[in-house]
């Protein structure tokens, strides 16, 4: 199988970072949603990534549903989402906030890219979405005392927080001061640290808007 997108996504990093620690080889085509966007096309008619390419030919787009496949695969005792219940809908929300702060940061770095004149509303509008969900997982990751956000090994919650955290700090450098928010980058550190998150990563590079 083969992974479409470039590790500079937060959403195409976290499914990587999920292959790798679930073990299933594969093969990674870093294709850029602009410059490379009519191959990908034949596989996704939004023109988004993450994709991923199973051997059958299927191709699964979203990292929510890709992830969901590969829990599917490893089965319930390798998951690294709760099996059903209060702790999975926790866990859930907190990939919701993180998933939807990367959404905010990316379409922030379009609107800085592709328009020639920003639209301050829009702008605004992202900027308190941003502040807003990093001071509610500050303080969510403030108040829990385990190594990683729900307990004893790592699960998708910490990994989506820290790609997006990543991301949104490298986009947008003057939203995210870590002084801010302590927890939240001692959190990123300690996933930074892994070899898996040192292996699957990849600067920054914004499409041109050319
Ligand atoms: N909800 C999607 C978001 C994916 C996403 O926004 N990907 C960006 C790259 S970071 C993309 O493909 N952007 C191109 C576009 O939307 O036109 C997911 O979780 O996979």
């Amino acid at each position: 199988m083969f992974l479409i997108g470039q590790y500079d996504s937060p959403f195409v990093r976290r499914t990587a970072i999920a292959l790798k620690l679930y073990d299933l080889p594969f093969q990674h085509r870093p294709w850029s949603t602009f410059g490379d966007a009519e191959t990908i096309a034949r596989y996704n008619p939004l023109l988004r990534v993450p994709v991923l390419v199973l051997d059958s030919g299927e191709a699964l787009i979203d990292s929510a549903a890709i992830l969901d496949h590969l829990d599917e695969t490893v089965g319930p005792e390798k998951a690294m989402l709760a099996r059903s219940g209060v702790e999975r809908r926790k866990q859930l929300r907190t990939i919701a906030l993180a998933t939807g702060l990367g959404d905010k940061a990316v379409s922030l770095v379009y609107e800085r890219v592709l328009r020639k004149e920003q639209l301050k509303l829009w702008v605004e509008r992202c900027e308190t979405q941003i502040a807003g969900v990093l001071a509610a997982l500050e303080q969510e990751r403030t108040a829990v005392a385990t190594p990683w956000w729900y307990g004893e090994r790592i699960g998708h919650a910490d990994i989506a927080v820290a790609c997006v955290l990543r991301f949104t700090t490298e986009a947008h450098p003057h939203l995210v001061d870590s002084g801010r928010y302590p927890a939240l980058a001692a959190h990123a550190a300690r996933c930074e640290a892994l070899p898996v998150f040192r292996e699957i990563v990849q600067p920054l590079a914004p499409p041109s808007g050319d």
